[in-house]
């Protein structure tokens, strides 16, 4: 497994000391919860992603600085940083960039599977991590997320069938995401979101993630109960991602 390898690789050059010692890793997380349901934003979380496996190359052209501020400026409750390098061509120094940049919640976007890669994301400065459903045990998700938790940080928990929602949810997730995108074989259905929202109790805030590029749904997802929306690729295929979230 190449994740595996890459996590292995960081820590041997980046020991759990010097990440500690890092210029973020004491500072005190946003609340996803407290940006997500502020009246004067809109309730995404807006991702920077130069490519996808689905997809390919989406962006080459746009900086990490100059996206992730278009989109503060425009009203995001949060942006997501990839930081994963082999799949989606992102870069742990990406979250960095956009940490010292923004004054918004940041996701560190990747496929966490190690508490290396907790510690590394507090040092990055994000706020919120992911915890992917359909990658890891309920006890790995319990683990990560309490490590998460005790850092200050906020956990969105990624699901994709009702299998996942329930053998996966705990005390230590804050939100919950619907990826209307099957990781299995990329085929994407937002009705996957309205066939699930039902089953996440109230306590959780609940994201949709992935294929949302009408603003009619962002509507209809609203009034079905959601307070979040993942969206990547319909702004940064555009030449200008920060203004394509405002119009
Ligand atoms: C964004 P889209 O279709 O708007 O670009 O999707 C986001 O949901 C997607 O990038 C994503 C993802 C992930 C990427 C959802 N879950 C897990 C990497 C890993």
């Amino acid at each position: 497994l190449r994740k595996t390898e890459e996590v292995e690789q960081a820590k041997q050059l980046v020991s759990i000391k010097q990440l500690e010692n890092g210029a973020y890793f004491n500072r005190t997380p946003y609340s996803l919860r407290e940006f997500m349901l502020a009246e004067d934003r809109n309730g995404i979380i807006a991702e920077f992603k130069r490519r996808s496996p689905s997809k390919g190359i989406i962006n080459d052209h746009s900086g990490v600085v100059e996206v992730t501020n278009g989109y503060a400026a425009a009203g995001a409750s949060a942006i997501s940083v990839l930081t994963d390098i082999d799949f989606f061509g992102g870069h742990p120094d990406d979250l960095l960039q956009a940490r010292a940049a923004n004054t918004v919640p940041l996701l560190r976007k990747d496929f966490m599977i190690d508490e290396y890669q907790i510690l590394e994301a507090k040092g990055l400065g994000a706020d919120i991590i992911l915890l992917i459903a359909a990658i890891l045990t309920p006890q790995q998700i319990g683990n990560l997320g309490k490590l998460a938790k005790s850092l200050g940080l906020n956990v969105l928990l990624e699901v994709h069938n009702l299998e996942e929602l329930q053998r996966s949810m705990n005390a230590n997730v804050d939100a919950i995401g619907i990826n209307n995108r099957n990781l299995a074989d990329f085929s994407v259905n937002v009705q996957t979101s309205f066939d699930l929202i039902k089953e996440i109790p109230d306590e959780f805030l609940k994201v949709s993630e992935s294929a949302i590029s009408d603003p009619k749904i962002i509507n209809q997802l609203k009034h079905a109960g959601f307070d979040g929306f993942l969206i990547g690729e319909n702004f940064m295929k555009t030449s200008n991602p920060g203004a394509a979230m405002r119009s």
